[in-house]
């Protein structure tokens, strides 16, 4: 069904910079430790963990106005870029496990040194694209889809540590879904470039199937190309996910969640995600922990073609009659 992935390659990410709490970079060991290369190879195709990257620690990383670690995150992304085009060049889906989600900056630009074409589905409680300006916190894991539109390019200061970084992707081929914590700054920018976004209350009012129907209706009706979905694990709702550094009320159900992803492998046509948030240290129980990575096993297994009705597997015809 998916012509032009064969196998995955998995790449931890283990990084916290795009923010200000610790504890999201034990994110990949957390994910793995749910069960992730087994679950994946229940699927059909080889799975290539290439464990994880090796980020270097910055001295003298000075804020740029209020923005926290910007040469830190802007060379770790670069490393991540370099680290996820290589990956898809060798013929790999990538499956990049987070840490905060200003790596989805190095992740989709990597993606998008291979496949120029691509379009990116952000699922997230937050829209992730202030500019430094707009931003209420500073934190980059905020900014990430401004550094990537070629329409904010004149909005976007010379931030330090990202001078390898060139805006590539046009804001028609981005759809979120998911959005119910959006600043005033990234209202303006959502509506002044015509984003398509279903919000919460958008799933609320057409249902997730139809949601879904536009979403992929939008992105491939003019013609088939990569998908880049980037999954942050605070757009479900708190009561499911609740190790993540901001949870806002009324996220996504499990049902919702879980159908997003399984449209999204239906297509054929996924060939980069991320899976970011999950932070270990934040959970009030082990169990609650648990749960938020076990679920975001669940959203990489169902993106990469697990499905709820079985499959045929090893059978290749009826099992035999004793
Ligand atoms: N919009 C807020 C900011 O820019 C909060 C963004 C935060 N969190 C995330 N990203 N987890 O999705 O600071
Ligand atoms: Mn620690
Ligand atoms: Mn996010
Ligand atoms: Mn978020």
């Amino acid at each position: 069904q998916n012509s032009r992935a064969h196998s995955v390659a998995i790449l931890g990410a283990p990084f916290s910079k795009g923010q200000k709490r610790r504890g999201v970079e034990h994110g990949p060991k957390a994910i793995r430790d749910a069960g992730l290369v087994e679950r994946l190879s229940n699927l059909d195709y080889p799975v290539h963990d290439f464990g994880d990257l090796n980020f270097q620690h910055l001295e003298n990383d000075e804020p740029y106005m209020h923005v926290p670690f910007p040469r830190t995150v802007g060379r770790a992304n670069k490393l991540l870029a370099g680290a996820v085009s290589h990956a898809i060049e060798a013929g790999h889906t990538s499956v990049l496990l987070g840490g905060d989600h200003s790596l989805a900056i190095g992740s989709v630009q990597g993606h998008a040194q291979q496949c120029p074409d691509l379009c990116l589905i952000w699922v997230d409680a937050h829209a992730d694209i202030n500019t430094p300006m707009t931003s209420p916190s500073g934190n980059l894991h905020g900014q990430s889809v401004a550094f990537m539109l070629k329409e904010l390019r004149d909005k976007m200061p010379d931030i330090p540590g990202f001078s390898w970084m060139k805006p590539f992707l046009a804001s028609r081929d981005l759809v979120y879904i998911g959005l119910r914590d959006v600043d005033p700054g990234e209202h303006i920018i959502l509506k002044n470039l015509g984003i398509q976004y279903f919000s919460m209350r958008d799933i609320d009012r057409m249902g997730i199937q139809r949601v879904m129907e536009v979403t992929l209706d939008h992105l491939l009706a003019r013609k088939q190309r990569p998908i880049h979905l980037s999954f942050d694990i605070d757009a479900f709702d708190p009561s499911l996910a609740p190790a993540t550094g901001t949870p806002v009320n009324g996220g996504l159900t499990y049902r919702e969640g879980i159908y997003i992803t399984e449209e999204i492998h239906k297509t054929g046509l996924l060939s980069a995600m991320d899976l970011v948030e999950v932070n270990p240290t934040l959970g009030a129980t082990s169990e609650a922990v648990e749960s938020t990575a076990s679920l975001a096993v669940d959203v990489i297994a169902a993106s990469l073609g697990q499905t709820r009705e079985g499959s045929h597997g090893v059978y290749q015809e009826e099992p035999a009659s004793k």
